[in-house]
């Protein structure tokens, strides 16, 4: 068996319990990997969600790059156990990263609840710890909205991909020979659906491919629970702010993958990263009814 509830959030040993739970227990359609060890030594474990059949597309989804999202660690593994008790239906192989940052995440139980960061220490006798693994990524690596600065909250770090849990990420999509369509990144908290680019106010010249799968999925979204929840869609620098090194404009301008999108999750601010337990089951809700969505769209392409 194994502990793995959505009334509570979970400790990193709980959910990789888990993954590993599911890939005993159902290896035909579920397995587990190690894409990398983080900056402290733990495992980054990805779960791979597959019947194994030709022509589908493969579908990226994380959540917890930055520690303190809490619910979009807790949102994905609710995704993950909807996957596998539905896999009758499943129309993607789905690869699924529910903790890219495990160092921060375990640290947001144990010393600090608002950690973002990963816990490295680049610098050469500095003072300051944490790189934020969204400014790490390598494209338009250290634009707007980044820091040189260590003790930033948005230090993009020494180099794009300096970090163990990104380069972890970068090497598993150079390895891979999935045919992904879709990239989801799952965090806290706005309620909004963003499409590149990030970097600054401009889009890609399929944009409104995005857009429109985007606004659909917030349809979907609203319908999930009876709290008719309002997500906002559009371009994230212009909704949100401009913001260079993020994984969704990697996916998007590097890996090609068409679907990139940043979702950040409930709520809209009464709460903020403390999102109390009583929301994960709805807000979870929300979010599977948007990675139904888009896997509806990438299944078209
Ligand atoms: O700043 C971020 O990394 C994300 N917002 S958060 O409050 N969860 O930290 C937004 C990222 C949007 N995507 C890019 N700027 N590329
Ligand atoms: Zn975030």
């Amino acid at each position: 068996g194994h502990r793995m509830e959505w009334t509570r959030y979970h400790r990193l040993d709980d959910i990789y319990g888990y993954i590993d739970y599911l890939a005993q227990t159902y290896p035909d359609i579920c397995s587990s990997m190690a894409i990398g060890t983080s900056f402290e030594g733990r495992p980054i474990k990805l779960l791979r969600i597959s019947k194994g059949e030709k022509n589908v597309p493969a579908i990226w989804i994380d959540g917890g790059i930055h520690a303190r999202e809490w619910i979009s660690t807790a949102s994905v593994t609710y995704i993950i156990n909807y996957l596998v008790e539905n896999s009758d239906d499943l129309k993607a192989d789905y690869y699924i990263l529910p903790v890219v940052n495990p160092d921060g995440y375990e640290y947001t139980f144990r010393g600090d609840r608002l950690w973002r960061k990963n816990r490295s220490s680049p610098e050469k006798g500095g003072v300051c710890i944490g790189v934020d693994l969204n400014r790490n990524f390598g494209y338009r690596w250290g634009g707007l909205g980044t820091s040189r600065q260590p003790c930033r909250e948005i230090y993009a770090g020494t180099g794009p991909f300096s970090e163990p849990e990104t380069a972890a990420i970068k090497n598993f999509f150079e390895a891979t020979s999935a045919n992904f369509k879709a990239f989801l990144t799952f965090h806290s908290y706005g309620q909004y659906i963003l499409y590149p680019w990030g970097y600054a106010q401009r889009v890609p010249p399929d944009y409104a491919d995005l857009d429109r799968v985007a606004q659909k999925s917030a349809v979907a979204m609203k319908k999930a629970t009876t709290q008719n929840t309002v997500y906002t869609v559009g371009n994230s620098a212009t909704a949100l702010y401009a913001a260079a090194g993020g994984s969704d404009d990697w996916a998007k301008a590097m890996l090609k993958i068409k679907y990139a999108y940043t979702i950040e999750l409930r709520d809209k601010g009464r709460n903020g990263f403390i999102l109390p337990a009583g929301y994960i089951i709805p807000t979870a809700k929300e979010a599977l009814a948007s990675v139904l969505t888009i896997t509806d769209a990438a299944r078209k392409l």
